[in-house]
């Protein structure tokens, strides 16, 4: 009888739980604004409604989002991302254009509407082009009063780091004849929660907080620690873990993590929230750039603020914890015997129209004319052929429930954050580690492959994440179950590299697509409104479903016989010869100022000809 009281009480809870749920509705008007966020430079940036910052958006697990987005910008398409939100059932609200809707061009509206059934940090931004460095990013955290540490500590906090640029992302000279070795752009600053040396997060002695930090960059990855407290992981990436003791994370873009910190039983003085920009990543260092940033816990409004002097010591003596260590609190056990292995080497080189671009096995990814979830949908029995999601969009079909293992290799010299959407994976190995070790590799002529008879033992309950670093030179290896149909991308999370083709489609169980997904109306008047067909295949071919003429092709490879490194030469001394300059064409069209840039382009010059 107890028991089946017992019984009819959880199901009461459960009902009130689902009657709770709240439904949140946003209008966004996206609409460009002036900010001048580091104080150095005003330019225009993506807002909502003239605002800039984007509004936080703050949920409760279980509630209903909805956002009516209008594309106010006049001159720019666009679509939002909600990173790490699962979308099970809803991938049609996933956002990335080309891969689950067509773009929002200027004056169109589009609305996504979902809910949200995960708990942890999140964020969300444009997944159009190049488009979310101009500032369309921001927070969204899931509250969940279920979460275990939601009784440990008294208050939260939330920030976002991130590297900034002062020129559009127009005004950036990238994939470009004049920039053939691929050099990223340095960013301008970085920002701490989208301000420079302002953030004071006012603590009271002998307590503990929670602190969310979400990497919102384009490109850097950055260190972060408390001057003399240490602190206690307990999320990554939505994945709540065991707690773990740290003193240093490293945070890749896309990356988040929940952290408890206790203060100290004194309130005579500050103490710094100290980030550093991992100089690795960047090709040069203008002399204007400082990479780490010192905001402070408040204890005490009245003493100093001081910036911590921060030497470089701090890294090398303290590797980054290294999140593969981290276990779920969930502890889902390894998924085995993977029943799909994709292999994904990774590569960076020149096409033979001498601009630089990314590869997966060799293809840069090419937009199809048609989003490739409208082409699932409206193929038949042959959405499950990856043949009509074109030969140029690096698709993959899974099986519905498929134990899917991806290996990564890396073939280039720089490291990768990759993301997968609709899912979080385990990492269930990596080489080299994070930490001392990890960039041991970079300076290889050929990468270290993973060797599937001889890797170090999985460990039992592998971390699960939604991004993770691909070490330079090495490998890492992932697992997901392919538990959720819809069509999901897979791409680094450097914007700049995304840009340049590193991205593939997942598309998982296609026939299950058909029965479960709806695609609403509004989502084709989007597409109409842009010009684009939303059905067929990625020729937009609704007749011959197998027919690919037409299709979206890139840039042929460099001929045979021209080295990608001759064909470097020589485009550089083209560029010399017409310019006379060279180092100073060298690394963009747009006015170059300090001769750091200049020695910073010939050390990239250096390191990528050797
Ligand atoms: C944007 O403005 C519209 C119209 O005034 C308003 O209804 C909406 O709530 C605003 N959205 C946000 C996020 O402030
Ligand atoms: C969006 O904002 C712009 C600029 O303020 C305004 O002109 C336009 O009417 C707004 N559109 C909508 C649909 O709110
Ligand atoms: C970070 O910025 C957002 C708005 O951009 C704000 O809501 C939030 O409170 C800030 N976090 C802290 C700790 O100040
Ligand atoms: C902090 O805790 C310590 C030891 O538990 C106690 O001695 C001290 O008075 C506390 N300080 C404050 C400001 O509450
Ligand atoms: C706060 O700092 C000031 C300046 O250093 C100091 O005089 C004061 O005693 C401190 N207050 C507390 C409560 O620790
Ligand atoms: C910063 O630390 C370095 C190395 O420990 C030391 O040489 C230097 O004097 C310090 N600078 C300041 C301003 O404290
Ligand atoms: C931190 O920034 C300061 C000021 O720009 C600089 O002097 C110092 O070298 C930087 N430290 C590191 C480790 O980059
Ligand atoms: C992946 O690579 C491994 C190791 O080189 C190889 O044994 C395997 O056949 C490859 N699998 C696929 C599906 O390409
Ligand atoms: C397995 O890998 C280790 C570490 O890379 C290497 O030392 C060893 O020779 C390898 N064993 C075999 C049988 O390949
Ligand atoms: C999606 O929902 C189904 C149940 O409806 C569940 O079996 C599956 O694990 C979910 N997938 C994800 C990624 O949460
Ligand atoms: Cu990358």
């Amino acid at each position: 009888m107890a028991g089946r009281i017992l019984q009819f009480l959880s199901g009461l809870t459960l009902l009130l739980t689902i009657c709770q749920a709240a439904v949140i509705e946003k209008y966004f008007n996206m609409t460009w604004v002036m900010a001048n966020p580091d104080g150095m430079q005003e330019r225009k940036v993506i807002g909502v409604n003239n605002t800039w910052p984007l509004p936080v958006l703050e949920v409760n697990k279980g509630d209903r989002l909805i956002v009516h987005v209008y594309n106010g910008l006049g001159d720019k398409s666009t679509s939002i991302h909600w990173h790490g939100l699962f979308q099970n059932s809803t991938n049609e609200m996933d956002g990335p254009s080309m891969q689950t809707q067509c773009p929002i061009v200027p004056g169109a509206s589009f609305t996504y509407d979902f809910t949200v059934d995960q708990s942890g940090t999140y964020w969300y931004h444009c997944h159009t082009d190049l488009c979310y460095p101009d500032g369309y990013r921001q927070m969204l955290l899931v509250h969940d009063d279920d979460a275990w540490f939601t009784n440990q500590y008294k208050e939260e906090f939330a920030v976002t780091v991130s590297d900034w640029y002062h020129n559009l992302v127009e005004d950036i000279t990238f994939i470009s004849l004049s920039n053939p070795t691929g050099a990223e752009p340095i960013p301008s600053n970085f920002l701490f929660n989208d301000s420079i040396a302002n953030t004071k997060l006012s603590v009271e002695p002998n307590t503990t907080y929670l602190l969310r930090i979400v990497n919102t960059g384009a490109f850097v990855a950055q260190y972060f620690y408390i001057e003399d407290h240490d602190f206690t992981i307990v999320e990554v990436d939505g994945v709540f873990t065991e707690p773990q003791q740290a003193s240093l994370i490293y945070v890749a873009v896309a990356q988040r993590y929940s952290i408890l910190f206790t203060t100290k039983a004194s309130t005579s003085r500050n103490y710094g929230l100290v980030t550093i920009a991992d100089q690795v990543l960047l090709d040069g260092i203008p002399d204007t750039l400082s990479l780490n940033q010192t905001n402070w816990l408040q204890y005490n409004s009245s003493a100093a603020f001081d910036p911590v002097n921060v030497t470089l010591n701090v890294v090398d003596e303290n590797p980054a914890f290294d999140d593969y260590s981290l276990v779920p609190y969930d502890k889902e056990p390894l998924f085995a015997n993977p029943s799909k292995v994709i292999n994904l080497t990774v590569s960076m080189g020149i096409l033979e129209n001498g601009k630089p671009y990314a590869f997966f096995n060799d293809q840069t990814y090419t937009k199809p004319k048609v989003p490739s979830l409208y082409t699932a949908l409206t193929s038949g029995e042959e959405a499950t052929n990856e043949a009509v999601y074109g030969d140029y969009t690096n698709a993959f079909v899974l099986d519905h429930l498929d134990v899917v293992e991806v290996v990564l290799t890396n073939n280039d010299g720089g490291s990768h954050p990759f993301h997968y959407h609709g899912h979080n994976f385990q990492v269930v190995s990596r080489f080299p580690s994070y930490g001392e070790d990890f960039y041991s590799l970079a300076n290889n002529v050929n990468p270290q492959a993973y060797d599937p008879n001889n890797h170090t033992a999985f460990p039992k309950y592998p971390m699960r994440r939604d991004v993770a670093v691909l070490p330079p030179m090495g490998n890492l290896v992932i697992r997901f179950v392919a538990n959720n149909p819809g069509v999901w991308a897979f791409h680094c999370h450097i914007d700049w590299h995304m840009q340049q083709g590193l991205a593939a489609t997942f598309i998982e169980a296609p026939l299950e697509m058909q029965k479960r997904l709806s695609v609403p109306d509004d989502h084709f008047a989007a597409c109409k409104a842009a010009g684009m067909p939303y059905a067929g295949n990625a020729a937009a071919n609704t007749k011959d479903i197998l027919d690919l003429s037409g299709q979206n092709k890139p840039a042929r490879p460099v001929p045979a016989g021209f080295t990608a490194r001759g064909i470097v030469a020589l485009v550089f001394s083209c560029v010399a010869a017409f310019a006379g300059l060279a180092a100073i064409t060298w690394y963009g069209m747009a006015p170059l100022s300090s001769s750091e840039q200049v020695s910073m382009v010939a050390s990239h010059l250096r390191t990528s000809d050797e």
